[in-house]
């Protein structure tokens, strides 16, 4: 059966599943414009959330930008600044993110069911774009699964990664814009340990066995477990510009601390409570307004000053 016709089953087996054509020409257009815009001004210095060549994981110090470090990442699509072209009424990225066809994709890989009252447990998390380093280098990044440090036991790896008896607690996606071959990531790899060879293979190894290079067109979209064995090559001359987010479900459980950590390493909670809704239809605001209080929720229970950073580097 082809991937889009049951994702979650997709996902659950090989940790990665494409949705083919997920974004009709008109809206590739209107994000391609808003992305460029973004990315222009980001890269001048004029929008701080960014993330900066040579760096892999947050922190990035924006005032590097442009002198020392180009972006290869624009951080933050849903903050209530975010800078949009002037013939940009409305801002495309909050559309897109809370558009009803991709959190229903959202719902069947959370296996949540559709709440008619709008209030169905789904919540706000990351949203990002990568982009081709704008100092005109390659860059890399290392082989890595997000939520689990490369010093982990094996012990410790099974743990945390997914358990096939488990609905997700959350979920990641990549939508580019252009044709993209810049994920690398190693099929099933996100339901076992390392294997000897992986745990002592270069963190940047260019052909690890197994890998498999994720070939998506423009528009395309995968969703992806964000602890599968990935990495991410950049071409200093290809264009990218590839949307990024993920999605959470409220009752994540035993899980949801380690997940708060992941989404609020980003300093989403600085600006969350002030995003601006006010573009979308009645019925997805009230999804859009539920998502965000769910948030904000996760982020009272971990508490401030307590969230740290999942990766190092
Ligand atoms: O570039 C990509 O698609 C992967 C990005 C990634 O691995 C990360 O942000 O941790």
């Amino acid at each position: 059966m082809p991937a889009h016709q049951d994702p979650l089953a997709h996902l659950q087996i090989h940790g990665y599943t494409i949705i083919p054509s997920f974004l009709t020409p008109s809206e590739l257009s209107t994000l391609r414009a808003a992305s460029s815009a973004l990315i222009n001004l980001s890269s001048q210095g004029q929008w701080p959330h960014v993330r900066t060549t040579g760096k892999q994981f947050p922190p990035w110090d924006p005032s590097l930008v442009p002198h020392s470090a180009g972006i290869w990442g624009v951080q933050h699509l849903l903050h209530p600044s975010l800078p949009l072209p002037p013939d940009q009424p409305s801002n495309p990225f909050t559309q897109l993110y809370f558009s009803p066809k991709l959190l229903a994709l959202s719902r069947a890989i959370l296996s949540l069911p559709e709440d008619d009252d709008g209030d169905d447990g789904l919540v706000m998390e990351l949203f990002n774009l990568l982009c081709k380093p704008t100092d005109g280098k390659g860059f890399e990044l290392s082989w890595h699964r997000d939520d689990i440090p490369r010093e982990a036991s094996a012990e410790e790896e099974k743990e945390r990664l997914h358990n096939l008896t488990e609905a997700y607690s959350h979920t990641q996606w990549n939508l580019p814009l252009y044709h993209d071959s810049s994920l690398i990531l190693v099929p099933g790899s996100h339901l076992r340990p390392r294997t000897d060879v992986e745990r002592q293979a270069d963190p940047y190894e260019a052909n690890l066995e197994g890998q498999v290079v994720v070939e998506l067109q423009p528009g395309d979209l995968v969703f992806y477990d964000n602890n599968i064995l990935h990495r991410g090559v950049y071409s200093g001359d290809k264009e990218r510009v590839t949307l990024h987010g993920s999605v959470g479900r409220a009752d994540g459980g035993e899980g949801m601390r380690k997940r708060a950590r992941n989404v609020l390493q980003h300093g989403v909670g600085e600006w969350v409570e002030q995003a601006d809704f006010s573009c979308l239809e009645t019925k997805e605001r009230e999804v859009a307004e539920g998502m965000r209080k769910r948030l904000v929720e996760m982020g009272k229970a971990v508490g401030k000053g307590e969230v740290g950073y999942s990766l190092v580097g």
